[in-house]
């Protein structure tokens, strides 16, 4: 019996990894070297400090703590004069109607990110009420593929790991939702999302009942 969805913000809820990307890209410029969009696939899920040392180690780049930490607070200041700019158009396609149709059963809902900006964002698209639970960055110490985040947002809502599924886009997301004893809707595509047990496209036109019989 399911009785919570557990949602991913960045991907699957919001498009933002768009934002991540260009304020990692600027920081990688000014030390003198570039990121590619594939490799900006690796970061999704993965916490701020643990992405500057995988940015960091690609440029062949050492720093002190100090200076790390001046980086990270640079590029979030990046990251946010960009989503601060994010109004209800910035949805994903589907999700209103989707969490509309969760709201007429008795099926519970939260919110699994690594990101410390996870309310802020959700405020800016008008959701931050649609939530029974948040659990973000402030709130783990561990990051994805860690399960910490959905098993907390699990124990929050007082429900058992396999009567909840995970909705997410990221690989490291993907097997964070796994090892919390989850079913796991991947977004996105089946061969990159492997371990998913079903993957759709998107939330456009999907129907709760058909989904619930599906997984
Ligand atoms: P912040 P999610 C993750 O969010 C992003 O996918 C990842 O790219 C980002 O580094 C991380 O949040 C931390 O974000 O810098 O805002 O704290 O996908 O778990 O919703
Ligand atoms: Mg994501």
């Amino acid at each position: 019996m399911i009785k919570a969805f557990l949602f991913d913000l960045d991907g699957v809820i919001v498009e933002t990894a768009i934002f991540h990307y260009q304020a990692w890209r600027q920081m990688a410029n000014d030390l003198g070297f570039d990121i590619s969009e594939q490799f900006n696939e690796g970061l999704k899920g993965i916490s701020r400090m643990e992405s500057l040392d995988l940015i960091l180690k690609h440029g062949g780049i050492e720093l002190s703590e100090d200076k790390k930490l001046e980086l990270a607070a640079k590029k979030n200041e990046n990251y946010l004069s960009l989503v601060s700019k994010m109004t209800p158009d910035d949805i994903l396609p589907g999700i209103t109607d989707f969490l509309k149709q969760i709201k007429q059963t008795d099926i519970k809902i939260g919110l699994g990110s690594v990101s410390k900006n996870a309310k802020m964002i959700l405020k800016s698209v008008g959701l931050l009420q649609e939530f029974d639970t948040i659990i973000d960055g402030t709130k783990i110490l561990r990051s994805k593929p860690d399960p910490e985040v959905f098993l907390k947002g699990a124990a929050e809502l007082g429900f058992s790991p396999d009567e909840c599924i995970v909705f997410e886009d990221a690989v490291a997301g993907v097997e964070s939702g796994k090892r919390a004893g989850m079913k796991v809707v991947g977004i996105g595509k089946p061969e990159v999302l492997t371990k998913a047990d079903i993957v759709l496209a998107g939330f456009e036109g999907l129907d709760l009942n058909v989904l619930l019989n599906q997984i």
